[in-house]
């Protein structure tokens, strides 16, 4: 039961909390009761979202000039510590709410942010909910305030004050402290993910030039564990184009940058183009990753065309009466960042990532068509080695084209003739339908035997297949292992990939668990997110977790998926009565199993677990797709050795 806070003049009703408070109660009870509508899920994303939302407070202290290191700290029991050296929550007595402000921050929806308007704050998207969400979903939550010379703590549960404001020792330093325990009565999933949050707080420390954000592990055990990593880019989003770029070869030794603002909206432009045959564009607004693009995208296309146009026609590369380079021509091989501040987004589209504001788009094109259009006057030689590779990438398409027509043609797309190796579903209906890419011709026979060939179709994939990372498209469609899989999954590639067509809506990569099996995923994978990236954006994409060992004493038979789950089993039975010894298969292949076993294990729906894969983190997915493919050796181990990056349970 509530206390009273002991204030005078205040009515208390039956439960002990005055009027006012009943109403910040209700405000907070609508964020428990329908948490969704706040942070987008109560699995994993929102989990990690409580996060993102109190450093977000503290990166809009740095960008207002206040704050220059961020702390965030992952606890034993997965509760969460960020801490920041801003000004601090204003501690003082809000006049009109007559509480301090860190208490009307930490309960009252809304009332968490800076007071002005003319502070850019993340808003729209998930972004911006407010920290008294993150106490709302909280079990606990202690906050730490450095202001005003001294040292301020409160308490709070479940988005109830349990302690008020105290006033501790003196200091002379500023700056914010929030622990957190994510409320285990909300949230389906409480582990948070190294990686997960590494990759947002990289994003933000290249976003935001200067401003040093440390994450550390403190869970004991497992390789994922105790250990910390600093994010600091002096360099910014020009650091952040170098870091994209991987092992691609530049055409231009450094990366071109631009900036400039108008009415209140800022702009940032980094870019570089590379040897490559895909582009890499990532586009921001207020910090957050616009996936879906928009106003300020559409302005960059635009210019980017224009401009290189104009500078191939003035410097007589393509002459009166020639096509003009396409978008898609001049931005092969280009790897770009661009980052805009706006007072007020309008964010759009299905997951909110579009920025709607219309006066976005001028802007951006007429900053790039001016600055850009200088920069290639003033760097011929690097302007000549442009248009000759827009040039190229256009002839390359004209050529892809025919081809691309021609292998319709061959491969009977339209025709209906699929594959000869694929064994097909006997269901017509694509949202049941699943195809298992199997790696090897044993292990899809095994599979094939195994399946449920109502709606489960096989496709054996023999030996490694063709990197598209380093292939242009003409090259792609010559390979009979990526022909299959288009015929098979029969909606197309590219600009042409139509979701609709798709024949099933579970495509299931199950290669072995080893380092070949990880080189033949990842190059599936890099296929599906280049060539047919609606795929993954829809979900579609699955990779199966075939066992990895198979424990067994006596008639008792346990399969382990992970290492520790191997050493729980093995304690277990070792404890267990009963004779016999314990028996441990490693699985080194998905063709030591029997197609029982792997229907079992690996393919029922009743028993299997499958992961799906995002985008979620677009940007760090191309840097490793990038890093892999690369010619760097060490980057590649490391990538195989963490292949599961992108992989994310299923959070619906
Ligand atoms: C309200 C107003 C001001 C700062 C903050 C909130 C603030 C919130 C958080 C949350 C985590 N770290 C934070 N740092 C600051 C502005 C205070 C002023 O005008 O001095």
């Amino acid at each position: 039961m509530a206390k009273s806070n002991g204030k005078k003049g205040e009515t208390e009703n039956q439960e002990g909390y005055t009027s006012k408070h009943l109403q910040v109660l209700k405000g907070l009870e609508a964020v428990r009761k329908r948490p969704g509508m706040y942070i987008g899920s109560t699995s994993a994303r929102g989990l990690h979202h409580l996060v993102y939302e109190v450093v977000d407070n503290a990166i809009d202290e740095a960008m207002a000039g206040y704050c220059t290191e961020i702390g965030v700290v992952i606890h034993e029991d997965d509760s969460i510590t960020v801490i920041d050296d801003g000004r601090g929550v204003p501690v003082d007595i809000h006049p009109t709410e007559k509480i301090p402000g860190v208490e009307l921050a930490l309960t009252r929806l809304h009332a968490g942010g800076k007071f002005d308007k003319d502070s850019y704050k993340v808003s729209g998207g998930l972004h911006g909910v407010g920290v008294s969400v993150v106490n709302a979903l909280s079990e606990s939550l202690e906050v730490v305030v450095k202001r005003d010379g001294h040292v301020w703590t409160q308490e709070f549960s479940r988005g109830i004050k349990r302690t008020d404001l105290t006033k501790g020792s003196k200091t002379k330093e500023t700056g914010t402290t929030v622990h957190f325990k994510p409320d285990s009565e909300i949230f389906t999933e409480l582990q948070y993910q190294w990686d997960t949050l590494a990759t947002r707080l990289r994003e933000l420390a290249y976003l935001n030039r200067g401003v040093v954000i440390v994450l550390r592990d403190e869970r004991p055990e497992g390789e994922e564990h105790d250990r910390e990593e600093r994010f600091f880019f002096e360099g910014g989003i020009s650091q952040y184009v170098e870091y994209l770029r991987g092992s691609k070869t530049p055409l231009h030794d450094e990366v071109v940058y631009l900036q400039g603002d108008q009415d209140g909206t800022e702009i940032e432009l980094a870019m570089q183009y590379t040897d490559g045959y895909n582009e890499d564009t990532f586009t921001f607004v207020n910090n957050i990753n616009t996936h879906e693009g928009g106003t300020h995208l559409s302005g960059f296309k635009a210019a980017m065309t224009r401009t290189i146009n104009s500078y191939a026609t003035r410097s007589n590369t393509i002459k009166k009466g020639d096509a003009s380079l396409s978008g898609d021509d001049v931005r092969e091989g280009l790897v770009a960042v661009l980052s805009v501040k706006v007072l007020e987004p309008q964010f759009e589209g299905q997951t909110k990532t579009k920025l709607g504001n219309s006066e976005v788009r001028g802007i951006v094109e007429s900053l790039v068509n001016d600055k850009l259009g200088t920069w290639l006057e003033e760097n011929p030689s690097s302007g000549r080695r442009i248009i000759e590779k827009a040039v190229q990438a256009s002839r390359a398409r004209e050529a892809a084209r025919k081809a691309r027509d021609l292998t319709r043609k061959k491969s009977a797309l339209e025709t209906g003739i699929l594959p000869g190796k694929l064994a097909d579903c006997s269901s017509r209906d694509a949202s049941m339908s699943e195809l298992y890419l199997v790696e090897g011709d044993s292990a899809g026979g095994s599979a094939k035997q195994g399946r449920d060939r109502e709606f489960q179709a096989i496709l054996p994939l023999k030996g490694k297949i063709l990197n598209v990372e380093r292939a242009r498209i003409d090259k792609i469609l010559s390979n009979d292992e990526i022909r299959a899989m288009i015929t098979a999954i029969g909606a197309g590639i590219g600009d042409e990939f139509s979701l609709e067509q798709t024949r099933y809506h579970k495509i299931v990569i199950m290669t072995d668990a080893d380092v070949d099996g990880a080189h033949i995923r990842t190059l599936l994978l890099t296929f599906f997110f280049r060539q047919m990236q609606e795929l993954i954006e829809a979900g579609y994409i699955y990779i199966a977790q075939p066992p990895l060992y198979r424990v067994h004493k006596g008639k008792q038979e346990y399969y382990c998926y992970t290492e520790v789950e191997r050493e729980a089993i093995v304690d277990q039975l070792t404890g267990s009565k009963g004779s016999g010894t314990v028996h441990i298969q490693r699985y080194k292949g998905l063709g030591e199993m029997n197609p029982d076993q792997l229907w079992n294990t690996t393919m029922s729906p009743e028993n299997r677990t499958l992961l799906q894969v995002t985008i979620d983190e677009a940007t760090e997915a191309s840097l490793l797709f990038e890093r892999l493919m690369g010619d760097e050796v060490e980057p590649r181990r490391q990538f195989i050795e963490q292949n599961a990056k992108f992989v994310r349970n299923l959070d619906v």
